[in-house]
């Protein structure tokens, strides 16, 4: 990935912006919330100038509770490049290039600045088989990576997904982006959809009791 590049945080928080209870999310799965999910994470943006026969995806950076909270099925988020921060490298390689065959990963790197010096050297320090270009950068969690990513200039976008009922929460996102103040700004429902090429409705989703909308803030400059 070459300089400059910028990073989204996705989240979905409750109205007091709770993200997870006991290792794990606060809510019942919501399938309609982590479809969603899914897929912005997966969609690369329009190729403009990359060559064809150059692999593109995008790379989901988490912190090791938020990989080990993941379903064992589920992990490595398949179509991502998949980014494990751990301090812990005793039994996991270091990161490793991109052209192998399998995208997933997970690489790991023991923090997100040690991290983002990595991915400005990609791609491919040794031109061999495939290629991969990343594209968008996510950061998926948990709480101490959120507040890692929002003190890093970089970081200038974030898709939040509010669930509009209380559920108990041990773990909580650190940043209040609706207060005037705090530096971000709310985007209209059609910037949000031009950003994530979802089509959203105005009024939110239902699921069963629960009820959420999705919503994309900018960075103030
Ligand atoms: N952002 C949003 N909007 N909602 C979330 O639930 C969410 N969760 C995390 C980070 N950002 C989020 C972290 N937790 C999976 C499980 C937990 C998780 C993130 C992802 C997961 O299993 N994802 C699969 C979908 C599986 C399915 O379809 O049920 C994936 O392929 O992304």
């Amino acid at each position: 990935k070459s300089l400059p590049f910028s990073l989204t945080l996705i989240l979905a928080a409750t109205p007091s912006l709770g993200i997870g209870k006991g290792g794990t999310l606060p809510w019942p799965q919501l399938k309609k919330e982590m479809g969603y999910f899914a897929r912005v994470t997966k969609r690369v943006p329009p190729r403009t100038d990359t060559a064809e026969g150059v692999r593109r995806c995008n790379a989901v950076i988490m912190g090791r509770k938020t990989w080990d909270s993941i379903p064992e099925k589920f992990r490595p988020l398949k179509g991502r490049l998949n980014v494990v921060l751990t301090r812990d490298s005793r039994t996991i390689s270091p990161i490793k290039n991109l052209d192998d065959d399998a995208v997933e990963g997970p690489l790991i790197s023991p923090d997100l600045t040690t991290l983002l010096h990595h991915l400005d050297n990609y791609p491919n320090p040794t031109p061999t088989k495939t290629q991969t270009q990343i594209e968008r950068v996510f950061v998926i969690g948990g709480a101490s990576i959120y507040k890692a990513a929002l003190e890093l200039p970089q970081t200038d976008r974030v898709l939040l997904t509010k669930i509009q009922k209380d559920y108990e929460c041990d773990t909580f996102f650190p940043v209040d982006l609706d207060k005037e103040g705090s530096g971000w700004r709310r985007c209209e429902k059609g910037e949000l959809e031009e950003w994530t090429g979802e089509s959203v409705d105005e009024g939110g989703v239902v699921e069963g009791s629960v009820k959420f909308e999705f919503c994309l803030y900018e960075k103030e400059t």
